[in-house]
């Protein structure tokens, strides 16, 4: 009942505002951070045996040499390309997908605030669908550096492979050519990343370009600030939520790639706020299982979208926020970024 409460609340901002909820309010740095990983990184040290122990060891060394342990930080983007779209390599790992507990019950705590003046109440099940959190380990793969734009989804509209978007408005003003496609449906982000030869990224691929084996609440860490992104500052026309604080520069979208301090570890761009981004996945609850069904092409039931929009506040604008909507809803701030298998792209 909770969760029909919170998609009855979610759709109804979604008409007001296509995409929204939440207000502004103070950062979430007092959310729990994820634990950290094991630290590896330091070098292992093996005392050379003496000659009594010479005889027992195996002939194999019990440690062999390992790369340096995956970081966030001490991961270096490397960039490819796929068809003409700069892609960002993902490199092989594993990552805690959705929130802890703690980290669920500090966005119950700050939602009422966010929602203050909204005629809504605030309901857990939306940030509840972030767990139970689970480690999620992924082969490497790419992902778009950012989301496609107009003048890249046009491409596949003139080669007659993609529809056009539900609303033109933007789609053939020039002015937005860089800027994120937008009013575009699940079904026809799938046609342009199989076009281009890649897919759309699943759930758990998107979550893990977005936060890292580290498990940042956001792109760049675990603090939200407001000049790495495109979100519901002072210049955004929804009634409850904006943050009069900060002009980011955009009421509606920006051009993809216009803050480049927001990258995220593996150097994708805008992950968080501008557009929202469709994923492969059906909505399920977690923990993630990509053999449960939600990976399935064909399966029937809502689809995932992530990373909040220009229109969303702090809080649904996190790396493990999901938003579910049927599959052929579209709206001003639903687009997508591709991604590819790992033999797909011609790197560097
Ligand atoms: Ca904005
Ligand atoms: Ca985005």
């Amino acid at each position: 009942m909770k969760r029909i409460l919170f998609v009855v609340l979610m759709l109804f901002v979604a008409g007001l505002a296509c995409s929204s909820q939440g207000e502004p309010g103070d950062d979430v740095t007092d959310a729990p951070a994820i634990p950290d990983m094991p630290d590896t990184s330091e070098p292992v040290t093996v005392e050379p045996p003496g000659e009594q122990a010479a005889t027992e060891l195996p002939t194999e060394p019990a440690l062999t040499p390992t790369a340096e342990a995956l970081t966030n930080a001490g991961w270096q983007p490397i960039v490819g390309e796929l068809g003409g779209l700069p892609m960002v390599y993902v490199p092989a790992g594993c990552f805690l997908m959705g929130s802890t507990e703690e980290q669920i019950a500090a966005a119950m705590e700050a939602c009422p605030e966010l929602y203050s003046g909204a005629p809504f109440a605030c309901d857990a099940s939306g940030y509840q669908a972030e767990g139970p959190q689970r480690e999620v380990c992924l082969d490497a793969f790419w992902i778009g550096q950012t989301e496609i734009t107009n003048s890249q989804y046009a491409a596949c509209v003139d080669a007659g492979a993609c529809a056009p978007p539900a609303d033109r408005t933007y789609f053939d003003n020039p002015e937005y050519a860089d800027h994120p496609a937008v009013q575009i449906a699940w079904p026809d982000a799938v046609s342009y990343a199989a076009w281009i030869g890649g897919s759309l990224p699943t759930e758990a691929q998107w979550e893990y370009a977005a936060r890292g084996p580290d498990g940042w609440v956001y792109p760049w860490g675990d603090t939200f600030e407001k000049d790495r992104l495109n979100y519901c500052d002072v210049n955004c026309d929804v009634y409850f939520w904006v943050d009069a604080t900060y002009d980011d520069g955009y009421a509606l979208t920006a051009p993809v790639g216009t803050y480049p301090n927001g990258a995220s570890w593996v150097g994708a761009l805008d992950v968080s706020g501008n557009a929202w981004e469709w994923v492969s996945s059906i909505f399920k609850d977690y923990p993630y299982d990509a053999a449960d069904g939600r990976e399935d092409s064909n399966a029937a039931g809502d689809h995932v979208l992530r990373g909040g929009a220009f229109d969303l506040s702090y809080l649904d604008v996190r790396s493990a926020f999901r938003y579910r909507l049927p599959s052929e809803g579209v709206c001003r701030g639903y687009g997508f970024r591709v991604a590819a298998a790992a033999d797909a792209v011609a790197g560097p």
